[in-house]
């Protein structure tokens, strides 16, 4: 653990990689490399905020990147197959091409056994809920770093008025992320969402909780 969190912080994957190999080499589960190591290492990188200067863009992205692949990789080789946590479509808001938080969100997503599409940047909101309803998606997720993408006609409370036009609201849940939302913790009620996260490692949490609402 200490080896693999240490190749985190120098942001070096190849090392990364073989520490995993290593530990799989020597009888560890894929199980436990992936939930006593991979998630706790990810979740340690992730817990500290860039803005509090503890960790780099860089060692955010690296970790969550590693956790995904790794992820991928092991899953197939679970003796029994993992219960998934819920289905969630995740994409940045339409004319918004940043997508590195979202890559994030999705890495610590898919470690914890959410199944996710991720349909990239500038996404348009008519195809959030056209891939919500290809995939009996629970969640869509929409990230958005500016503030007029967060707040636009096309962002997500064009999102909200399609799943209320379409008599969706009880089956699919909207949550929201990025910068903007921190500066404004109402902002995500006025864009129609039903929650946010403020980071990649608090989303597992608030995504379980609206998968529990629609399921219940
Ligand atoms: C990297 C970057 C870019 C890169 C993006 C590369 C990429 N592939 O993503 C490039 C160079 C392309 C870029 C372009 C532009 N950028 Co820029 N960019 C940034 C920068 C420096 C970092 C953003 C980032 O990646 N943060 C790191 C991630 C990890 O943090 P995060 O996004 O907040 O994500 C976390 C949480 O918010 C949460 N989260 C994120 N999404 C979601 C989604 C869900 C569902 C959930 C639950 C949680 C969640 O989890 C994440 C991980 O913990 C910011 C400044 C800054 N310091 O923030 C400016 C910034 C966002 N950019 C800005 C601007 C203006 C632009 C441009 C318009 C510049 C220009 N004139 O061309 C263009 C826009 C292009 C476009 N149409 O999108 C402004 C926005 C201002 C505003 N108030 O709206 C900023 C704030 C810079 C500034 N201070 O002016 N940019």
């Amino acid at each position: 653990m200490e080896a693999y969190l240490k190749s985190l912080f120098d942001t070096d994957k190849a090392t990364a990689l073989r520490i995993v190999q290593e530990a799989l080499d020597n009888g560890l589960t894929p199980e436990s490399v992936i939930f006593d190591v991979v998630v706790p290492g990810m979740e340690q990188m992730i817990g500290g905020m860039i803005s509090d200067n503890l960790v780099t863009l860089s060692q955010h992205f690296l970790a969550s990147q590693i956790a995904e692949e790794v992820t991928d990789r092991l899953i197939p080789l679970f003796s029994s197959a993992p219960a998934i946590q819920g289905t969630v479509v995740i994409g940045t808001s339409f004319g918004d091409f940043h997508g590195l938080g979202k890559k994030i969100v999705t890495g610590c997503l898919r470690a914890r056994m959410f199944k996710i599409t991720d349909l990239g940047i500038n996404v348009a909101p008519e195809r959030f809920v056209e891939a919500a309803l290809e995939t009996g998606a629970e969640v869509i997720g929409v990230s958005s770093m500016m503030v007029h993408t967060a707040t636009s006609d096309r962002g997500p409370k064009k999102v909200r008025q399609l799943l209320r036009d379409q008599g969706l609201e009880q089956k699919i849940r909207l949550i929201v992320g990025g910068a903007p939302y921190r500066f404004h913790e109402n902002l995500y009620r006025e864009v129609g969402a039903d929650a946010w996260a403020d980071t990649a490692a608090n989303a597992p949490a608030a995504i379980a909780a609206l998968v529990k609402e629609v399921r219940q």
